[in-house]
């Protein structure tokens, strides 16, 4: 492996190696008495009695019970007390040169009015509100609102269809949507009214669609559902009382994409979840006092939860929100919000990265980026040589690198550097945060053993609790001990394989379930195959993932086309299906390649055998292990003649 690179120095809460080592060790051998401290991190109205709790069986976990307290007032409330002038969020909109700031105490007032809304239209604790947003401020308000009133939201990336929106609105049952007429996205524009429109067309369960007027656009209301949020909140008053949540309620729903079935609605409840995000928050970032956050990510997504919104304003930092995408105008963009924001952290995704690597140096080194002191990546499996030019190029050597490797599941990070303090190695995320125990397992679900000086590879699981783990999934309990719990027995598995070096550094190499990870996004292959199927021409498909320069993985589906579709022309037909996928999951989904063939390799069993298709899909056309057991083997000499031929 690689030889490490010391961080530069540091000043503060963490001062070396050797002290991290020491409040691991604690974290491991008293994670009762080293939460409890934790638990300092945040302002409760009611004290909790109990750290953790955990039934095995029914695998339940709670933490801090008895605790009473909310995450409006922890995120917002006592910030815009102690410093009511200093900017919360930092809004930089799509266009260059568009800014806004919101100080906390602004923050406040649109948070409660938001509230007010949303009482106003009979949500109370415990309802559920589907967000789906663009990167507007009125995003983080309506999930504070949420917060501050007990109700769960259910943020859908403002990027998927009415189709998946509806899913989750029917999931989650939401009484109320939050949406925008439009949503400006670099040179387009996204009609998400419209999307909503279809989405809960029909659907009792929405009693009300609130509209942010980001556009002047006009769209069409529905007359006793829409109606406007800027209208709506100037009704309401700026102050709106806090519901003091019991530590395990729930917080919020987020959608996240598995190995089978639909995505799964992963629940998050409110003390955990606050405290793990504003403590990994403060500890991987080294946070200073003055920090201006910038994490380029969507809200959409868990990354944009727990630091764009809770994680930092939990902290009382200056949290910047990008409205636009890395290449709009041109590929300088991040670099220009840096330098305009000022921004002294940078968290963003190694597709992001490679993209701009690619733009070429000169786009970086158009803008200053003296600000930056520290850079953060999350989502995927960042290579060396990005990893490089990403501390080169970009920190010109000055800053650190924080590789963060967690899930949606993980509520917050789990595997990282903390700045200042861990060597790094270009491409591993190096060490376990405080309380979390990695462990490796081969196949049959026995530990591999890890001494100095080997190193090992396997299934990556999780052997202790932690407090931003998720609880449950939304409605399906057995879903959520199946998927995580059964696999290996009492280990919490992530659905990643890793390495473990030589130094004992961690080093996620990606997925090991049919769950891919494009540009930074999961998508599962049976949602994919599942889509296709909705297209006529589909008799049955088979989705795999392949190494793609920019994206990570690319996807590549195998489609058998039903007789009377055969002699139709192959590019239209392709064409078809890639526009089925959008419509039914939405761009981020479309497939990279999609090959047309009459038959799916099977066993005789009827099972696809999954391993040939991952391999042609590769480029690797010989060696594919044993296929005698297949029901028809010829079909792999067409596979491979068609994968070869487009
Ligand atoms: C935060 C997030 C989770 C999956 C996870 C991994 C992959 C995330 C890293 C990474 C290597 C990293 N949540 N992943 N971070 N792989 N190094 N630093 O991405 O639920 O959307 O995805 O992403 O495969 O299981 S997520």
């Amino acid at each position: 492996m690689s030889k490490s690179i010391a961080p530069h120095g540091k000043h503060t809460r963490i001062p070396t190696l050797a002290e991290y080592d020491r409040l691991y060790r604690e974290s491991i051998e008293d994670p009762r008495s080293f939460w409890g401290k934790q638990g300092e991190r945040v302002t409760w109205f009611h004290p909790f009695h109990s750290v953790l709790d955990i039934d095995t069986e029914e695998v339940d976990f709670s933490w801090y019970q008895g605790g009473r307290l909310n995450v409006s007032f922890n995120c917002v409330d006592r910030h815009a007390a102690e410093r009511p002038n200093k900017t919360a969020i930092l809004w930089a909109g799509n266009e260059p040169g568009e800014y806004k700031h919101i100080t906390y105490r602004e923050l406040k007032h649109q948070v409660a009015r938001l509230a007010n809304v949303l009482k106003a239209k009979g949500v109370q604790k415990g309802d559920r509100v589907c967000i789906y947003l663009p990167m507007i401020p009125e995003a983080a308000y309506a999930m504070l609102a949420c917060a501050r009133i007990g109700a769960v939201h259910s943020v859908v990336f403002a990027g998927f269809s009415a189709e998946s929106l509806r899913d989750r609105i029917i999931d989650a049952g939401c009484k109320v949507v939050i949406t925008a007429n439009e949503a400006p996205r670099g040179p387009k524009k996204v009609a998400l009214k419209h999307i909503v429109d279809v989405a809960v067309d029909g659907l009792k369960v929405v009693e009300s669609v609130l509209v942010a007027r980001r556009t002047s656009t006009d769209v069409p209301m529905t007359v006793g559902r829409d109606t406007f949020l800027d209208e709506e909140m100037s009704r309401q008053r700026s102050t709106c009382p806090v519901e003091w949540m019991a530590s395990e309620d729930p917080l919020f729903i987020l959608y996240t994409s598995g190995s089978t079935g639909k995505p799964k609605g992963v629940l998050h409840t409110t003390a955990g979840y606050l405290i793990y995000t504003a403590m990994t928050h403060d500890l991987v970032f080294d946070l200073r006092p003055d920090d201006i956050h910038f994490c380029t990510a969507d809200v959409g997504w868990v990354t944009g939860h727990s630091y764009i919104v809770y994680g930092p304003l939990c902290n009382g930092a200056t949290s910047v929100m990008f409205e636009s995408v890395p290449n709009y105008p041109d590929s300088g963009r991040i670099w220009s919000v840096v330098d305009d924001t000022k921004a002294t952290i940078l968290y963003t995704a190694p597709t992001a990265l490679r993209a701009l690597r690619r733009a070429g140096d000169d786009f970086v080194k158009k803008h200053s980026r003296k600000s930056l002191r520290l850079l953060g990546t999350v989502g995927e499996p960042i290579d060396p040589e990005t990893w490089q030019w990403y501390h080169d190029v970009v920190g010109e050597q000055r800053c650190d690198i924080v590789d963060t490797w967690w899930q949606t599941e993980t509520g917050g990070v789990l595997i990282s550097p903390l700045a200042g303090v861990t060597p790094m190695k270009p491409g591993s995320a190096t060490r376990p945060f405080f309380g979390v125990k990695p462990l490796l397992v081969d196949e049959a679900g026995a530990p591999i053993e890890w001494k100095q000086g080997t190193a090992i590879q396997g299934n990556l699981c999780l052997a202790s609790a932690w407090p931003g783990q998720a609880r449950t999934i939304w409605g399906d309990h057995r879903r959520f001990r199946e998927t995580y719990f059964s696999k290996f027995p009492n280990l919490y598995f992530t659905g990643d394989g890793s390495t473990r070096d030589e130094d004992g550094d961690w080093w996620i190499t990606g997925r090991v379930d049919d769950v891919l990870n494009v540009s930074g996004h999961r998508i599962g292959t049976a949602e994919l195959e599942s889509a296709l199927a909705q297209n006529d021409a589909v008799a049955e498909s088979a989705v795999v993932g392949y190494p793609h320069d920019l994206k990570g993985q690319g996807i590549y589906a195998y489609v058998v086309v039903k007789p009377e579709f055969k002699d139709q022309n192959a590019d239209q037909i392709i064409g078809a299906l890639k526009e089925t996928v959008r419509h039914v999951i939405g761009p981020i989904a479309t497939p990279d390649r999609i090959t047309l063939v009459s038959g799916l390799p099977k066993t005789r069993s009827g099972k696809v055998m999954r391993r040939i298709l991952r391999k042609v899909a590769h480029g690797q056309f010989t060696e594919l292990g044993d296929i005698t057991t297949l029901a028809d083997p010829g079909v792999v000499e067409e596979i491979i003649a068609a994968a070869k031929k487009g």
